[in-house]
């Protein structure tokens, strides 16, 4: 039987598999980071939230852009992977001014060699979406590079092409959220070439921990927006005074529980379909 199945990586919550030369196996955890740092306690079900969710957008933009994704496996947590050569680039596209795109606003009134108007706010909307790509840093943190740097490490061509597709990715899921009450305010994208030397959507995509989602209710620009997902473990983190150095705190119930239903909620809100449907049959998930 061919059923040995090689481990080839861990991310920070999520494992990499080759199941054959073609083909790979993603499988989601159930593991949270905040601050950087994995935390002791675990989300229940937040790997099949995560899942589920990339899921529905390789789905929903397939017509875009092809995708990885070959199969979504019974237990809603793991995805059987076209093997790709991977970009050595993270395409980030950015419609808000959050995170490193503050930052570096802040610093030098640009974010990868656009440069923004005069004045903006932290988490104000940018007059049009922006692609920042960022270097893959192996340990520490990936650092944001302009488009001379990125078409080096890709070529002209593949950077032209990376760019268009990730602007189109983000206004059509953008456009999406919005009328679902949720801004989709930055979100990082990974493609790889396949063997014909096509561009093709990897990793995960449009899920709370490759993109902020922001509740449009709650928006208010000005300052760092709370986080639809984390924004529990955030808060009781900072009660604690934790020095957010490995090794991080256990969540006691209320933050878990709490954590848990807003991955649901964000799930069902952006899906239309309940969770539970998922759970029982996570193929729903692809219309
Ligand atoms: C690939 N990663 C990130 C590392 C993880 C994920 N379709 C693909 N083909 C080849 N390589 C990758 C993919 C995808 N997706 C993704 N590294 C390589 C990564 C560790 C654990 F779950």
């Amino acid at each position: 039987m061919s059923d040995t199945v090689m481990h080839l990586g861990s991310g920070k919550v999520r494992e990499l598999y080759a199941l054959d030369d073609e083909r790979l196996l993603l499988v989601a955890s159930d593991r949270i980071s905040t601050f950087d740092v994995v935390l002791p306690t675990e989300i229940p079900d937040k790997g099949r939230v995560l899942t589920g969710l990339s899921a529905f957008w390789f789905a929903q933009t397939g017509a875009l852009v092809p995708n990885h994704l070959l199969a979504l496996r019974e237990d809603g947590r793991s995805t059987e992977c076209r093997r790709l050569e991977m970009l050595p680039i993270e395409c980030v596209v950015r419609g808000y001014l959050a995170g490193s795109g503050w930052k570096d606003y802040l610093a030098t009134g640009e974010v990868c060699g656009h440069r923004l108007p005069i004045g903006l706010l932290e988490s104000q909307q940018l007059p049009e979406p922006i692609f920042t790509p960022a270097t893959k840093a192996q340990t520490g943190h990936d650092e944001n590079i302009d488009r001379a740097a990125g078409a080096a490490l890709v070529g002209e061509g593949r950077y032209d092409e990376v760019e268009r597709l990730s602007l189109e990715l983000y206004r059509s899921v953008s456009e999406r959220a919005a009328k679902l009450g949720i801004i989709l305010a930055d979100t990082k994208l990974e493609f790889g070439v396949d063997a014909e030397g096509r561009l093709v959507l990897a990793d995960e995509a449009f899920t709370p921990d490759s993109s902020r989602f922001w509740p449009a209710d709650e928006f208010r620009p000005g300052g760092p927006q709370p986080s639809f997902d984390k924004q529990f473990v955030r808060d009781y983190c900072e009660s604690l005074g934790w020095d957010k150095t490995y090794p991080g705190p256990e969540l006691p119930a209320d933050v878990v529980d709490g954590t848990r239903t807003r991955y649901i909620d964000a799930f069902e809100r952006l899906t239309g379909t309940e969770f539970g449907r998922y759970l029982a049959d996570p193929g729903v998930a692809l219309g």
